[in-house]
């Protein structure tokens, strides 16, 4: 049985060390809950949000945030995030260094692409950022997710994986943050009914 760790967005853009750009409370405390993570594991996979400055769903201030766009690939204005060469596009402090990760995949490269899910660079699922053909490859048939936010990227991105039916797939809280409350309510409740487990820790995992 191989199990990979999966390490969703932990860029310091969804941190408060970036606070123009999408601070998450706590978003930068997750790193030594994400590395004791990938101690079950044997392969571990750094995903990243990867945008350009100007993308098509950009605006310059936060209360000009999450207004439905009726775009094919962006479905929420946000602010520019994750840039790359910015600081906010860097992992946390306390990770391994980018080349440590066995596996990375950039996602939403392109301006009219916004997606959450670390499996597909767009909102329609037709443009694979292979993580998934690459799990398959390596013959993973568990995966232990954390990362930034609960709410967004981490839900969507272990739906995905949930529902290609390959793996079997644990949410661990312990090492996510989220951006609210009540969504992170939500986002819970709908990867339970989809049969991903959720756990809030380690000690929970090791009970599973
Ligand atoms: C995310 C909001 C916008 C995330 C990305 O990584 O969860 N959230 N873009």
């Amino acid at each position: 049985m191989t199990i990979a760790a999966i390490d969703v967005d932990p860029q310091r853009t969804f941190s408060p060390l970036c606070p123009e750009e999408l601070p998450v409370p706590e978003g930068d405390q997750i790193a030594s809950a994400l590395n004791a993570q990938a101690e079950f594991a044997t392969l571990r996979v750094l995903t990243k949000d990867a945008h350009p400055a100007s993308a098509v769903w950009v605006v310059d201030s936060h209360e000009q945030m999450l207004k439905p766009l009726s775009l094919p690939n962006a479905d929420l204005t946000w602010v520019a995030h994750a840039v790359p060469g910015t600081d906010g596009f860097k992992t946390i402090p306390g990770l391994p260094a980018v080349t440590d990760y066995d596996h990375v995949i950039w996602k939403g490269i392109e301006p009219d692409l916004h997606p959450y899910g670390a499996c597909y660079h767009d909102l329609q699922e037709k443009l694979s950022t292979g993580l998934i053909e690459w799990l398959v490859a390596n013959q993973v048939s568990t995966v232990i997710i954390g990362g930034l936010a609960t709410d967004y990227c981490v839900k969507t991105t272990a739906l995905q994986l949930q529902s290609c039916q390959q793996f079997r797939v644990i949410v661990n809280l312990a090492a996510c943050r989220g951006i609210d409350p009540d969504t992170i309510e939500k986002a819970c409740a709908e990867m339970q009914t989809a049969g991903i487990t959720v756990v809030p820790n380690l000690e929970a995992l090791r009970a599973n």
